[in-house]
């Protein structure tokens, strides 16, 4: 049996983390049988979620997952698309990854609103004398990993600006087609659904929300695959 370990599920998504929910439809695409675990980060190999356990196996970060679902199942998430296709599909989970990844940590982390109404939710099981202190020194952290990758430094017009012109990219792509490269899913679509999903999110009020929401294709394929993988 597969075991993918992650957070917890969370404001409206089916994981905290959009990497989680990543794994899970790469998993859920692939049709083996898994099971998830909530055990936090004790235990992750490289300190980061998600993480596989395959019997003996353990497999760190969601792109080595789905390298070894690929690999060790024979799991095709290619959707039989060409190498022109596919190439398109890579830069747009890189830069979901490496760049919405950052505009949705500062959406969760830096803005003080979102904080102190959601994100501070996360700490609830942490018992209350401690739970001021621990919150306080996870959001430094991520507020430390947002102003060495530089998201922090810009100003809120070019965040809002940055997430326009990702949002419009992954529509334009994605187009009227029911997957992003075409009729059936491929890879990406893990990422696609995970990140604008997490992007959506009611629960925080950022520009990146109403980036993604001004793509009337991405609200919808959002709902289309939350109802056919997630509901
Ligand atoms: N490249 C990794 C990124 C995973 C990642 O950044 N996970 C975050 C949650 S979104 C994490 O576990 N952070 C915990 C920490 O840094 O302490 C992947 O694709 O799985």
């Amino acid at each position: 049996m597969l075991t993918l370990h992650g957070f917890s599920p969370a404001f409206g998504l089916p994981d905290v983390s959009p990497f989680v929910i990543k794994a899970q439809l790469l998993l859920k695409l692939s049709g083996l049988p898994f099971e998830m675990r909530y055990s936090g980060l004790k235990g992750a190999p490289n300190g980061k979620l998600p993480w596989l356990e395959d019997g003996a196996a353990v497999i760190a970060d969601s792109t080595r997952i789905r390298w070894h679902l690929e690999q060790q199942h024979g799991v095709d998430f290619s959707g039989g698309y060409d190498a022109n296709a596919l190439a398109v599909a890579w830069a747009v989970e890189k830069m979901l990854e490496d760049h919405c990844y950052w505009l949705g940590v500062y959406a969760r982390w830096a803005d003080d609103s979102n904080f102190s109404s959601s994100t501070v939710k996360l700490f609830r099981k942490v018992p209350l004398p401690l739970r001021g202190v621990v919150s306080w020194m996870v959001r430094r952290r991520f507020n430390a990993a947002l102003h060495a990758q530089g998201t922090s430094r810009l100003s809120d017009v070019d965040r809002a600006r940055l997430a326009q012109e990702l949002m419009r990219s992954v529509a334009v792509i994605l187009g009227d087609k029911p997957y992003l490269l075409g009729d059936t899913p491929c890879g990406a679509d893990a990422t696609v659904f995970a990140f604008i999903a997490t992007a959506l999110s009611p629960n925080f009020t950022s520009s990146l929300r109403d980036a993604a929401q001004a793509q009337p294709n991405l609200v919808a394929y959002v709902a289309r695959l939350r109802e056919m993988y997630f509901a």
